[in-house]
């Protein structure tokens, strides 16, 4: 455990935050790789692979883009990843995104993939995870940024084909830092996982689960007690238990909190009414994510700009969040202390 760092931000006129939002460096920790196929890349690969998609367009595709809950999304989000066959396509997936990390000044990431998704198509799990690794690889040597992937078990599926999944991987165990657990959350509860997430824990994975995104606070209470996960994905719903809160301050548990995600879902009504700052204030290692952003209309700078807009968080607020990231984040207590020095060079020189 490392020692949470602190520094005093001197307040800066609202007309320079964005660029400050945009230049510091940061973590993503909150990013489903699956999420981030641009409706373009989408139809350049049913092209290539000569899939069949119920769109006439790209503008048709984008338009059926208006949800309103989680099931909504998911619905058009695994039609999506349809057009994913071959190790290239999962590497120009990963590529497209990590370049648009790179840009958006992130420079560690831990992307989400959802290999069930894949391997119930025939898929083979050597085919994404050659390409998902060698994108990740490439990240590093030609972007600077320091990528690794975290392999989600989808929970409307049984534990069973979780076990699967994970024998299916264990190959590639040297490819994947952790584990975690996402789709359709209400109605499967984390507990509903625990052998499975047990044996990983046991397999010295790093542990996180979608928790409290739509689902009750008791869920984000399981996905703590039972799977023993080190991160709480989403987590908004817990500002509705103050015991709950009072745990994850005094744990620091980090939050990966994805801003746009939960108003296109319909989360909270408007940005203006995201709990962030609630988040914040109750001293939660709370952090700014993207979750899919192809389908919910930005990266990371635009999750920033758009929520410190709506709810007129600062200069301190940023430097929070940022170096939450870094915190939150599966690297060692020595490479914490290097990016949290480069975020308080990125200030010093802003200001
Ligand atoms: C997801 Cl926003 C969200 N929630 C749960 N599961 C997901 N998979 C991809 N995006
Ligand atoms: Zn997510």
């Amino acid at each position: 455990m490392t020692i949470p760092q602190q520094r005093t931000v001197r307040d800066i006129a609202a007309d320079r935050l964005p660029a400050l939002l945009r230049a510091m460096p940061k973590a993503e920790l909150h990013i489903h790789i699956e999420g981030s196929l641009e409706p373009e890349l989408i139809f350049a690969l049913a092209q290539r692979n000569g899939v069949a998609i119920p769109y006439a367009s790209v503008e048709d595709l984008r338009a059926a883009y208006a949800f309103t809950n989680l099931q909504t999304f998911l619905d058009i989000y695994y039609a999506g990843a349809s057009v994913l066959l071959k190790e290239q396509d999962f590497y120009d997936m990963a590529w497209a995104y990590l370049e648009r990390a790179a840009a958006d000044n992130v420079v560690r990431t831990e992307m989400f993939f959802d290999p069930q998704t894949h391997t119930e198509r025939g898929v083979a799990m050597q085919t994404v995870m050659d390409g998902l690794h060698r994108a990740c690889v490439d990240a590093k040597a030609r972007l600077g940024v320091d990528a690794e992937l975290i392999l989600c078990f989808l929970r409307h599926l049984s534990e069973e084909d979780a076990f699967a999944t994970l024998e299916q991987a264990l190959p590639f165990r040297d490819r994947f830092i952790g584990v975690g657990l996402d789709s359709s959350e209400l109605g499967h509860p984390p507990e509903k996982f625990a052998r499975v997430f047990a044996r990983c824990r046991e397999l010295g994975f790093h542990l996180v689960a979608h928790a409290g995104e739509e689902g009750p606070p008791a869920y984000v209470w399981s996905a703590l007690d039972v799977l023993k996960v080190e991160r709480i994905d989403h987590g908004v719903q817990s500002t509705k238990d103050a015991a709950l809160m009072k745990r994850l301050a005094q744990d620091r548990i980090p939050l990966t909190v994805c801003p746009l995600s939960n108003l296109k879902l319909c989360v909270f009504p408007d940005l203006g009414q995201h709990n962030l700052r609630a988040l914040l204030d109750g001293g939660l290692v709370a952090t700014v994510n993207s979750d899919d952003p192809a389908y919910f209309g930005g990266y990371m700078n635009q999750n920033f700009t758009e929520t410190f807009a709506a709810t007129g968080l600062t200069a301190q607020h940023a430097w929070q969040l940022a170096a939450n990231s870094f915190e939150g984040s599966f690297v060692d207590a020595a490479a914490k202390r290097a990016y949290v020095d480069r975020l308080n060079s990125a200030f010093d020189a802003f200001a």
